[in-house]
């Protein structure tokens, strides 16, 4: 594959380092004199520590310190905040209140010795009743839950609501349908293949902490440390080295990497804290855990005209969901999806329950993932009532290209879209008539063919500042660009790559703009010593914000050339315009033909060339990007399934997905992210689910028992695209990193329900395991 000289498809520059063994992650982190710890965790999901007695572990020969939650109260380190402004125990000190919650941090000489002395420690336990269904937690009599919190009566976080609950009940009252739908976006978890941990060194000469642990915002955690734990933040180097993946798993902070940071200050010695694999499944946040309530009002001739939603929200014990402060349920409030309609209401309720703190947007921006799956499936019922078919629904009801900028009826502003072009190309693609004859021809022989589709628009790049912070922390990220004598770059951006190539991509970015190829740009990324403050990566907001950022400082590159290219063609600036040919990019005087290469002018720069007064002799520059609106990618999927009548098991046949999100950089990368959400979206709807006992142990802390989705499950994906770019941005490129994770779980639901309705099946939830469209099928479906 040929390097194109900016956007396009080329082979990821990190791929050489990956695929020949040479990743860098935080477990290859090794340093002299190394410590290591291990956490023991509650067995209880609800219960009040009586004693903890650390003295055996203590005596163990290997053991250098054992911290407990009263070791860190005498820091004033037991609690720290979320992303949520609420508090979590680093190590608990009252109660625990989640199983596998952290209750004594073991720092040893080596690995195994760290957990064999966790056996040492003696805690006494008085058991306490637990909650763990979110619909029982405000019961009067379910036990509460944070009575850390002075004042609290019950287990209520917040109630939230938008959008305009008058004209929709309104509409409601005067509908000529309407149609109403429980159902529940199950608890999953990202389970990235590399789990966390932290290496902590804190010098006591030079009084400098340096973590490596694998944030997805490492900008955001050393400010955090600094707040929290009192540390001078010039004094703190966050590096977050190569990641197995992260899919929101990464971004918040755990209480073992305050631990490492601890023991390491506690020992005087480097500490390393990794977590395995069931640590991971089980203390680590978790994702959705909604309960929601749709309801549409339509005509008879199926004209959508309002939606109506209420949500139970599962927050486990600690709030630690990751969003913008002001958005609580995260962007929940998109849930009227890519359609027109006339008013929207939605009420969401958090609660707490004895579960994993969390709700992180896993491969999601904030929530949208659940109010994409409620409008979805809620459009579906909508069809089956009417009795007329969900594709021609859904292009009857989806906003027209006329229509954007587009301000939603909860008040988000759409920036760009063609929706009905997209789904047209989807069904093209599909052979859509054709299906459904086969699946007509199919029905007479009793078999289970199911044709499901779904449209989603998504919300990426949070966000205008104005609008969005973490914690106080405006959403904006800043770029540095500095270019070498030689011509030669290096790109610094405060975003942080999981896997999906922003050394090729932002170099690709830079490189269109320069007109150099992007083998001359690195992109240097997680230190916070080597980079600009920024926010970091989640939500697919690194092109959004990042990728905006660094086009807009390789701008102020470009301007700089200018200056000092009209000292070198003895020109005035004005009379110099940039084009970009085959051999690169270049100031030429206008009409002439004459000028000077990027190359050229960076050499000039840097010599002993006369220069304009206020005319610096170098090309670098700086810019902090603040995006005026999120961008709003769409798609349109289609899925094919065969369920097997005497099993269950579903059999996903084929799967159609086109994709609109604007101007692509590398489209090789786009189709590598779309393919991982798809894979991502057939797990959650037919395997993924955290479960749960009714005492809270659970029942899902391995691969054994937590399913992900293999290429086993998935057919050969197929591809398509459009390109509506977005008005707003430099390059006119929307995020994509989520959308297909966000897209189909609602199109394999979709799909199988169709199969099913031969037997009156409206719903059931998700995971449609071979038991549980059995039972649907018996007339008995497993709803919230
Ligand atoms: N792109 C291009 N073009 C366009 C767009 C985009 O090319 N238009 C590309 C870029 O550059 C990059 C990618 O693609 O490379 C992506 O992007 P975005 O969308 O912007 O995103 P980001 O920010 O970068 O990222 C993030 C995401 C997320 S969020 C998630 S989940 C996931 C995804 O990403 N994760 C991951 N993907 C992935 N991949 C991998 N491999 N790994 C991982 O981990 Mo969250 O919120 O966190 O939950």
């Amino acid at each position: 594959m040929s390097t194109p000289m900016g956007f396009g498809r080329m082979h990821r520059k990190e791929d050489a380092r990956f695929i020949r063994g040479r990743g860098n992650y935080v477990d290859d982190v090794n340093l002299p004199g190394m410590l290591h710890g291990a956490i023991l965790r509650s067995p209880h999901a609800h219960a009040r520590i009586v004693s903890v007695d650390t003295s055996a572990a203590l005596a163990h020969p290997k053991v250098r310190a054992v911290i407990t939650g009263e070791t860190l109260a005498g820091l004033n380190l037991a609690w720290m905040p979320t992303l949520s402004a609420d508090t979590q125990a680093v190590l608990a000190t009252d109660k625990v209140r989640f199983q596998g919650q952290e209750v004594a941090f073991v720092v040893a000489e080596d690995r195994y010795s760290a957990r064999d002395a966790l056996e040492l420690i003696d805690v006494e336990y008085e058991a306490l009743d637990s909650v763990i269904d979110a619909k029982k937690s405000l019961d009067e009599d379910a036990p509460l839950i944070r009575d850390d919190h002075e004042g609290r009566a019950d287990n209520k976080i917040f109630d939230w609501e938008a959008g305009d609950r008058a004209a929709t009940d309104a509409l409601f009252e005067r509908a000529e349908v309407t149609v109403a739908q429980d159902m529940l976006y199950p608890r999953v978890h990202p389970a990235p293949l590399e789990t966390c941990g932290a290496v902590a060194d804190f010098d006591k000469v030079t009084g400098k902490l340096t973590v490596w642990c694998p944030t997805q915002a490492p900008h955001a955690h050393r400010t955090l440390y600094a707040l929290v734990a009192g540390l001078p933040e010039h004094k703190i180097r966050v590096i977050s080295p190569d990641i197995g993946g992260g899919f929101g798993n990464k971004v918040g902070i755990y209480p073992g990497y305050v631990c490492a940071i601890v023991g390491s200050i506690v020992t005087g010695k480097p500490v390393k804290w990794m977590e395995d694999r069931s640590e991971n499944l089980m203390s680590t946040s978790f994702a959705r855990d909604y309960h929601m309530r749709g309801e549409v009002a339509a005509t008879r001739d199926g004209k959508i005209q309002a939606i109506r939603v209420k949500v139970l929200a599962d927050h486990g014990a600690f709030n630690g969901t990751a969003q913008p402060t002001k958005f609580p349920a995260g962007f929940f409030g998109v849930f009227t999806g890519s359609y027109d309609l006339q008013a929207a209401h939605c009420e969401v309720t958090g609660v707490y329950t004895n579960k994993a703190p969390g709700g992180v947007a896993y491969a999601c921006s904030f929530r949208i993932t659940e109010a994409v799956y409620l409008v979805e499936r809620m459009i579906d019922v909508l069809a089956l009532e009417l009795g007329v078919d969900a594709a021609e629904l859904r292009m009857k009801n989806l906003l027209r290209s006329e229509q954007f900028p587009y301000t939603s009826p909860t008040g988000w502003e759409y920036d760009s879209g063609d929706y009905q072009k997209t789904l047209q190309l989807a069904m093209d693609m599909a052979g859509y008539d054709a299906l459904r004859r086969e699946q007509a021809e199919k029905r007479e022989r009793g078999e289970l063919m199911g044709i499901g589709l779904s449209f989603f628009t998504e919300a990426v790049g949070a966000g205008p500042r104005k609008h969005m912070d973490i914690l106080g922390l405006g959403m904006a990220d800043g770029a540095e660009l500095r270019v070498h004598p030689t011509g030669k770059a290096v790109l610094r951006v405060s975003c942080q790559s999981q896997g999906q190539g922003h050394e090729t991509t932002f170099a690709q970015i830079v490189a269109a703009e320069l007109g150099i190829s992007p083998d001359d740009v690195d992109v240097v990324h997680g230190d916070t010593d080597q980079t600009p403050f920024g926010l970091g990566t989640y939500g697919s907001r690194s092109t959004p914000v990042s990728g905006a950022a660094a086009a807009m400082v390789s701008r102020k590159v470009r301007e700089r050339a200018r200056q000092v290219a009209s000292a070198m063609l003895e020109a005035s600036p004005e009379d110099l315009e940039w084009t970009v040919s085959e051999s690169g990019g270049s100031w030429t005087v206008s009409g002439t033909g004459v000028g000077k290469t990027i190359q050229e002018i960076a050499l000039a720069a840097h010599s002993n060339l006369e220069l304009p007064d206020g005319v610096e002799g170098h090309l670098d520059a700086t810019c902090v990007y603040n995006p005026p609106n999120l961008t709003y990618p769409f798609g349109a999927y289609i899925c094919v399934v065969d369920v097997d009548p005497g099993t269950g098991q579903v059999k996903v046949r084929r799967f159609i997905a086109v994709d609109d999100c604007g101007v692509r950089i590398n489209p090789m990368i786009v189709e590598g992210q779309v393919h991982g959400g798809l894979a991502d979206g057939v797990g959650m709807a037919l395997m993924q689910l955290m479960a749960f006992d009714e005492d809270g142990n659970h029942l899902g802390a391995s691969f054994m028992d937590y399913l992900l989705p293999t290429a086993m499950e998935c057919p050969s994906w197929e591809l398509g695209e459009t390109v509506t770019p977005s008005p707003h941005h430099p390059i006119g490129a929307k995020g994509v990193g989520e959308s297909a994770t966000v897209g189909s779980p609602p199109a394999v639901v979709n799909a199988v329900l169709d199969a099913l309705r031969p037997y009156g099946v409206r719903h059931a939830d998700m995971p449609l395991t071979p038991a549980a469209v059995w039972r649907a099928i018996q007339g008995n479906p497993i709803r919230t």
